[in-house]
């Protein structure tokens, strides 16, 4: 039985992934933190399934920081396949916290590869790369795996250091590492403080009766979203290949943060307009008048990337791989999700 080790298992991606590779029939390892409050909600389903039974589902207590430990669990467990997704992946947060972002983003990735040089050399790493690499990517739209590297917040420099230390390792000790450059990917089990879970969960409470407001930052952000599911096929996928490389995984298609909360708004029958600019613009129901959303300058950052769209042509050719869902589709999936 193939054996798999996954760091930020408990987390979307992670999730996802470990349905994914229990489905193939894997035995999959995941790392998890201690924490006196529970953090294990997204797996919890597979905990219980009787046909992973108690021997393929593994947990194991560990910090990606703490090397020691964390190599002697990689050596024990001997993986073929590791998927690095573990990681503090708040944008907004990592102005806060650029510390700890940079050690579990970036150091981290190092720890792992020193371990790896020790491994079997035949394992096979995954490293959770980042959109936010491209930042500013002055006029190159949309952006692949040849666009130059222009991070804007310490998320995506600590990305940037890991991608190229994963570069490095490949040419260098002839490590199978492959980057996968994901562009923003959600789903009902996003964490609840990114955008698209903020609007689905807020579209869904209104749409309920409840007299909220959702209060949203930057508005005109534009992000390619895709829907997480699919892209844990496209990590699995890059392993599976003959030879390791770099992939950008998106839809090709963006839309704006106002563009999603009116898909979501429409998709529970709340339609809304928008009224007013910058910190004044708020969106009001369009059949009794009543607030529904509104900008507060407590969810700006200090910089934002104004529009990130990915070029997946690589991933199509190479993985056989295209994202389907995008867009209202993903909105009116998400507030379904919410509403039970
Ligand atoms: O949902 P977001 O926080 O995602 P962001 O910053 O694009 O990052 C996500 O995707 C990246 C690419 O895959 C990942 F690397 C990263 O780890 C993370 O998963 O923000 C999206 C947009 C931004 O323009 C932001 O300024 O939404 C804007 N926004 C507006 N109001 C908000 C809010 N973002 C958040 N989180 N909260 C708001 O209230």
């Amino acid at each position: 039985m193939k054996k798999a080790f996954i760091t930020g298992i408990t987390g979307q991606d992670g999730s996802y992934l470990a349905e994914l590779l229990l489905a193939k029939g894997y035995a999959v390892h995941g790392l998890v933190r201690r924490a006196s409050a529970y953090n294990r909600s997204r797996i919890d389903h597979l905990r219980t399934d009787e046909n992973v039974g108690s021997g393929r589902l593994v947990l194991h207590y560990g910090e990606l920081n703490d090397v020691t430990s964390f190599h002697r669990l990689l050596h024990k467990i001997e993986p073929a396949e590791i998927y690095h997704l573990a990681g503090q992946s708040h944008v907004g947060l990592s102005f806060e916290l650029p510390e700890v972002t940079c050690l579990e983003n970036g150091m981290a990735t190092l720890h792992l590869l020193e371990s790896m040089r020790e491994l079997d050399t035949s394992t096979r790493l995954y490293l959770a790369q980042s959109s936010e690499i491209f930042g500013a990517p002055e006029g190159e739209d949309p952006q692949d795996e040849t666009t130059p590297v222009a991070p804007r917040n310490p998320y995506g420099c600590a990305k940037v250091f890991s991608m190229q230390l994963g570069k490095v390792y490949r040419e260098s000790h002839g490590l199978f590492v492959c980057n996968g450059i994901a562009f923003n990917h959600e789903s009902p089990r996003r964490g609840e403080n990114f955008v698209t879970r903020k609007i689905s969960m807020g579209a869904a409470r209104i749409a309920a009766g409840d007299e909220a407001v959702i209060e949203l930052g930057n508005l005109d952000g534009r992000r390619d979203w895709g829907y997480a599911p699919e892209y844990v096929e496209a990590m699995w996928r890059m392993l599976q290949q003959d030879r390791a490389d770099d992939f950008v995984l998106a839809t090709g298609r963006t839309h704006t943060v106002r563009e999603f909360a009116a898909a979501a708004f429409a998709a529970v029958g709340v339609p809304v307009d928008f009224q007013g600019q910058g910190v004044e613009e708020v969106a009001r129901r369009r059949d009794n008048g009543a607030i529904v959303l509104r900008v507060s300058p407590r969810y700006f950052r200090p910089v934002d990337a104004v529009s990130l769209r990915g070029n997946p042509a690589k991933a199509k050719a190479e993985l056989g791989w295209k994202a389907q869902t995008q867009g209202a589709d993903l909105a009116a999936l998400m507030v379904e999700a919410e509403r039970g």
